[in-house]
C-alpha cells in the first residue's frame, strides 16, 4: 500500500492546481466569471469529466447541464453516495467557491484507487451547472433539477441581453422540456455531502481546517422595477421629480436599517438605471434584493416591513414598484447521522479530539440546500483566508486540503 500521507499530501497538491487551472476557464480575461450555458461552463465540463476519466470514473453530463463521473462499486446493485458541489461562479469570484467541493472528491477517489479500497456503494461525483443563479437571478438550477423541483415559468427568466433560458439551453443542446429526466430517485442515493470553502471567518477564529455544517440559512431573491419619468436634469424642479434612481436609492438604505433591526442579512447587490446619463432625471431603476436568516419567519416578516416601506416611498414619489420573487429557498438542517458521521470522521483522522469536531451554520446558501429535499445531506466546510469569498482573493492553504482529504476517507470508510 502506498505511503499513505504522501498519497494525501500529492492529491491535495494536485487539487490547488486543479483550482488553478479551473479558475482561467472564465468569460473575462481579467477575472473569473462562469455562468450557465456558456462556452465556459462547457469547457469546465470537459475540464472536470477529463479529471475523472483519468480516475477511472464514467462520466456523462445530465439534462441540465451538470457533470457527472461515478466510481462504480462492485455490486451493480449499490446505492450512490454522491458528492459535489457547484462549476459555475460569481463575477469576478474567487477560485475555490463550488469548485473545491468537485476537485476534492476527484483527488479522493485517486486514493480510494490507489489503495485499492471497494466501497460498498457507487461514488459518484457532481459538478452542478448553475448554484450562484449569476445569468439568470435564479439560484440552485443544476442541483433542482435533480429533485424535480424546476417550475414551467423559469423558461421565460431572461439574462442581461435578454436570452430567455428556454433559448440558451436550446443553444447549449439542452431541452427546457426534458429537464426533469434528470430527476433522481431518491431510493438509489445513500447521502449527498457537499464539501465547500466556509465563506467565513469561524473557522479561522477558532484556528481549525475543516467544520462540521448544522444547518443552511434560508434565502429569498426578489427584482424591485421602478418606473417614474425621465426628465431634464437643468429644468425639472426637485419637487416635481419621478426620480427612480433617488427612490431606489432611499429604498436600498430602508432595506438595511430594517436587516439591522430584524437581524437578518440583506443585500442589494445589482442594479440598473435608465437612461443613465448624466444631464438626465432616471425614468426606470431595476435592483436585486437578496434576504436571508437562519429563522424563515425572522426573514419573511421583515422583507413584509421592507416591501411595504417600499411601496410607501414609491407612493411619496409618484414611481411606479413591481417587485418579482425569483428565488424561495427555506432554511435546511443537514442530517444529524451525517453530521455525526462527519465529526467522528474529523476524529479519527487527527485533525480533533473526540468530541472537538466544530459545528457550524452557514450563512451561504449551497447545493445541498436543494439535494436535502430528497436525501440525506450533510456538508464538510473547509477555513478560508479571512473568510473572504466572492473576491478574487478567495484562498485556502494546501495544509487544510490535506486535512479534508483525511477527513472524506475516514468518512467514506468508516459510513455505514
Ligand atoms: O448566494 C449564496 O449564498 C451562494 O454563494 N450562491
Ligand atoms: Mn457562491
Ligand atoms: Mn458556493
Amino acid at each position: 500500500m502506498k505511503n499513505l500521507s504522501e498519497l494525501i499530501k500529492n492529491q491535495a497538491a494536485w487539487v490547488m492546481e486543479a483550482c488553478d487551472r479551473l479558475g482561467k476557464i472564465s468569460q473575462s480575461n481579467e477575472y473569473i466569471d462562469r455562468q450557465y450555458l456558456t462556452k465556459e461552463h462547457r469547457a469546465a465540463n470537459r475540464q472536470v469529466s477529463e479529471w475523472m476519466h483519468t480516475n477511472n470514473m464514467h462520466t456523462w453530463e445530465d439534462g441540465v447541464g451538470n457533470v457527472w463521473g461515478r466510481l462504480e462499486s462492485n455490486n451493480p446493485k449499490a446505492k450512490s453516495l454522491i458528492m459535489g458541489s457547484h462549476l459555475d461562479t460569481v463575477v469576478n469570484g474567487g477560485r475555490y467557491d463550488g469548485m473545491l467541493g468537485v476537485i476534492a472528491p476527484i483527488a479522493l477517489v485517486e486514493i480510494v484507487n490507489s489503495l485499492e479500497l471497494e466501497l460498498p456503494f457507487h461514488l459518484d461525483i457532481v459538478g452542478f451547472c448553475d448554484e450562484e443563479g449569476t445569468r439568470f437571478g435564479s439560484t440552485l438550477l443544476g442541483s433542482r433539477a435533480l429533485t424535480g423541483k424546476w417550475q414551467d415559468d423559469w423558461a421565460d427568466f431572461t439574462d442581461a441581453d435578454g436570452i430567455s433560458l428556454r433559448q440558451a439551453m436550446l443553444d447549449f443542446g439542452l431541452d427546457f422540456e426534458q429537464v426533469n429526466s434528470c430527476q433522481l430517485n431518491p431510493e438509489d442515493i445513500l447521502a449527498f455531502v457537499e464539501t465547500h470553502i466556509e465563506q467565513g471567518p469561524v473557522l479561522e477564529n477558532n484556528d481549525l481546517p475543516v467544520g462540521v455544517v448544522t444547518a443552511i440559512a434560508g434565502a429569498k431573491r426578489l427584482i424591485i422595477k421602478l418606473e417614474g419619468m425621465a426628465g431634464h436634469a437643468g429644468t425639472v424642479p426637485m419637487k416635481r421629480r419621478q426620480d427612480t434612481l433617488v427612490g431606489a436609492s432611499e429604498m436600498i438604505l430602508a432595506a438595511e436599517k430594517y436587516a439591522l433591526q430584524a437581524n437578518v442579512l440583506a443585500t442589494v447587490g445589482r442594479i440598473t438605471n435608465a437612461p443613465n446619463a448624466i444631464n438626465v432625471i432616471s425614468g426606470y431603476t431595476e435592483f436585486s434584493l437578496d434576504i436571508r436568516s437562519d429563522n424563515d419567519h425572522a426573514r419573511d416578516k421583515c422583507l413584509e416591513l421592507i416591501i411595504s416601506k417600499f411601496n410607501k416611498i414609491a407612493e411619496k414619489r409618484s414611481l411606479t414598484i413591481s417587485t418579482q420573487l425569483t428565488h424561495d429557498a427555506p432554511a435546511v438542517l443537514c442530517t444529524q447521522h451525517l453530521i455525526d458521521k462527519l465529526a467522528q470522521a474529523c476524529y479519527l483522522a487527527n485533525i480533533v479530539p473526540e468530541d472537538g469536531a466544530f459545528e457550524l451554520l452557514s450563512g451561504a446558501g449551497h447545493d445541498a440546500m436543494a439535494m436535502a429535499d430528497i436525501c440525506e445531506t450533510g456538508m464538510l466546510f473547509v477555513r478560508c483566508e479571512k473568510g473572504i469569498s466572492h473576491n478574487p482573493k478567495e484562498a485556502i492553504i494546501v495544509e487544510d486540503v490535506e486535512a479534508t482529504l483525511k477527513v472524506l476517507l475516514k468518512f467514506i470508510t468508516h459510513h455505514e
